[in-house]
């Protein structure tokens, strides 16, 4: 039997390329010249990428298209209304990172919350030495903390924090039945009742700019902002005036609007703690985001359907007309 033809967006882990290989003829986008990529543009039945865009046009270059599979649990840079539309079933990995980006964001806001970074920078450079120990930061203890968007990652954040003995709220379209943190119907409501907002919600146009001026408003001079959603979520700028002049504490941001392009007033502040994008970037967990998302193509090539397909891309595939 012919095997499909599957076009790769970029490298994955290893190890992938190899697994496909058994299943499909296995193409790297990179190693091609464009008029290479229209050639075999009508063969492919399946796209593989690590996170990134795949829009409507990338979309229609290939007119079999059926399986479009990444390698991220967030897939706002896949038009899925259009794939939908297309009859093309859009995979993700859910769950084999939950923890991983939980602990992470613990890191993120413990390290932010006591200046981890700074006070390591403070003995580093010597000033321990030459000028006495680093300043006093503010504490956990006695917080509050909000969560945006409860759901998989969010509840393993909520988790990790009862251990810390501070009380959970959270935002989000629906109340929870099973769930026995506070619940606030509204953004700024939120950020009113609680010292730290954790986001944790998509991507996508749903929630572009949903955290702004008046949310950093409500969370106040004591308040502390921890990003480990989509730098989309935020208004940056907005973000950058309420570090700046006082209306939040600080902010422990592991995603930007623009990556990698951070802007230079978050890495001249003090009060900020930045990380490259890393809440799921550890070997192991990249090792299981790329199994799930090989485990997905080959699922589809034996005709079993893909294991963990988008809400919108249900599988089988139907074909929505407009
Ligand atoms: C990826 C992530 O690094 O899974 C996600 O949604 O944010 C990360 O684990 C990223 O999506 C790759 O572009």
């Amino acid at each position: 039997m012919t095997k499909p033809d599957l076009l790769m967006l970029n490298e994955m882990r290893p190890f992938a390329p190899k697994a496909l290989e058994a299943a499909f003829n296995v193409h790297r986008i990179w190693e091609l010249e464009d008029a290479e990529v229209v050639k075999i543009a009508p063969d492919i039945r399946a796209l593989a990428s690590f996170g990134g865009r795949v829009d409507a046009p990338m979309m229609e270059r290939f007119p079999r298209l059926s399986i479009i599979s990444i390698s991220s649990v967030g897939y706002d840079g896949i038009d899925v209304t259009a794939a939908s539309r297309m009859g093309i079933t859009v995979t993700n990995t859910p769950d084999v990172l939950t923890e991983e980006v939980a602990d992470l964001a613990i890191g993120l806001l413990l390290a932010t919350v006591r200046e981890i970074p700074q006070a390591e920078q403070h003995l580093r450079s010597g000033l321990w030495a030459s000028s006495g120990p680093y300043r006093l930061t503010a504490s956990l203890q006695g917080r509050s903390v909000g969560i945006v968007g409860l759901g998989r990652i969010g509840k393993a954040i909520a988790k990790r924090l009862e251990g810390f003995g501070v009380p959970i709220a959270y935002y989000g379209r629906n109340r929870q039945a099973d769930v026995a943190y506070t619940y606030h119907a509204g953004l700024t409501e939120l950020a009113e009742a609680v010292d730290v907002v954790i986001a944790v919600t998509p991507g996508g146009a749903g929630t572009r700019h949903l955290i702004g001026a008046d949310a950093f408003r409500a969370l106040g001079p004591n308040g502390i902002f921890v990003n480990v959603a989509r730098g989309s979520v935020v208004d940056e700028a907005a973000l950058i005036d309420a570090l700046r002049d006082g209306t939040i504490l600080g902010a422990g941001l592991d995603v930007f609007e623009n990556e990698p392009n951070v802007p230079q007033a978050l890495m001249d502040m003090k009060n900020t703690v930045l990380l490259p994008h890393v809440a799921s970037a550890s070997a192991a967990t990249r090792d299981a985001m790329a199994q799930l998302a090989v485990d997905n193509l080959i699922a589809w090539a034996e005709g079993r359907g893909p294991l963990t397909p988008v809400p919108e891309t249900p599988w089988p595939a139907r074909v929505v007309s407009e």
